[in-house]
């Protein structure tokens, strides 16, 4: 069993604090940061506010925790093959923090109010604690593994549309847009007449929370980084939701192709997906 206390200050306390400072700071600079670069792609944006916040964050848990290992974004070079062997590097790790600074940059850039901050810590690669914190909203989403999963102090739920045909569901477009374009948009297509309708709002760990708090039904996204999906994976689980991969397998930290769901949903969702892609 993990510690859940060290030093006097919880593990969770800790990840609120680091969201909580880290959201400010970068709601503090929307619109009037300086540098915007691409990484990987024209896709793959980066300001120096990602990387400032990732180095805040990243200073503080190290001031609590000095033994712990520490995944960040921003600390890994761009592109698929590199995070999949971050993540590899660190995986005898004993307690990992796995952090996206700004999750859904593209967002924050145009001032399209919909990005989050995402800290999770792993204990032997299983998440224990989840934090994804909106700073346009000021709604912090947290969850403790068996403790339940919160937003704003109250406990969260997942929704309970039984069908595809009552639910509100979303995706992402893949950011490779060469690897998993044509297949999301088969998802798309396929699910878009049977749903009651689809989003696309440009932020994975929120998407998550959202689902986590009975906004979404179910969500789904291809080729993303353990930083997008690991703090929000324990809050849909500890609102009661369900999370694997497209092809149905439980979720840990090294999937990429992710499908979250209220549960109910959960192979309805899948079995389109799947029926879709092989098409
Ligand atoms: P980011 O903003 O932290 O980069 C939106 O569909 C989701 O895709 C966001 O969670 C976004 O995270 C992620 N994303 C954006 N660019 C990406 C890239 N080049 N590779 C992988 N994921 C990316
Ligand atoms: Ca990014
Ligand atoms: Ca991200
Ligand atoms: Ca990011």
């Amino acid at each position: 069993q993990p510690e859940s206390i060290i030093g006097g200050k919880s593990f969770t306390a800790v990840a609120v604090n680091c969201a909580a400072k880290a959201g400010e700071w970068i709601k503090s600079k929307m619109g009037n940061f300086t540098q915007l670069d691409t990484k990987y792609s024209m896709h793959d944006l980066v300001t120096e506010v990602d990387k400032g916040a990732e180095r805040m964050i990243r200073n503080l848990i190290a001031t609590h925790f000095p033994t712990h290992s520490f995944l960040g974004e921003e600390g890994v070079e761009p592109g698929p093959e590199a995070s999949a062997k971050a993540l590899q590097d660190v995986s005898e790790a004993e307690y990992l923090w796995i952090v996206d600074p700004v999750d859904g940059t593209t967002n924050y850039v145009h001032g399209f109010p919909f990005y989050s901050v995402s800290i999770a810590l792993a204990y032997r690669g299983q998440v224990i604690v989840g934090v994804v914190y909106d700073p346009s909203r000021d709604e912090l989403f947290v969850a403790e593994r068996g403790k339940g999963a919160y937003v704003h102090g109250r406990r969260m739920q997942v929704s309970k549309e039984a069908g595809l045909n009552k639910s509100l569901i979303a995706t992402g477009f893949p950011a490779e847009q060469h690897v998993a374009l044509p297949a999301n948009m088969k998802g798309i297509q396929a699910l878009a007449p049977k749903v009651r309708n689809l989003r696309v709002a440009g932020s994975a760990a929120l998407h998550l929370a959202y689902v986590a708090a009975g906004r979404l039904s179910g969500f789904w996204e291809y080729n993303l980084s353990s930083w997008d999906i690991a703090a929000g994976s324990l809050l849909v689980e500890e609102a009661g939701g369900r999370l694997s991969d497209l092809s149905g397998r439980p979720y840990d930290i090294a999937v990429r192709n992710v499908s979250a769901s209220n549960g109910l949903i959960h192979e309805e969702l899948l079995e389109e997906l799947q029926a879709a892609a092989r098409t």
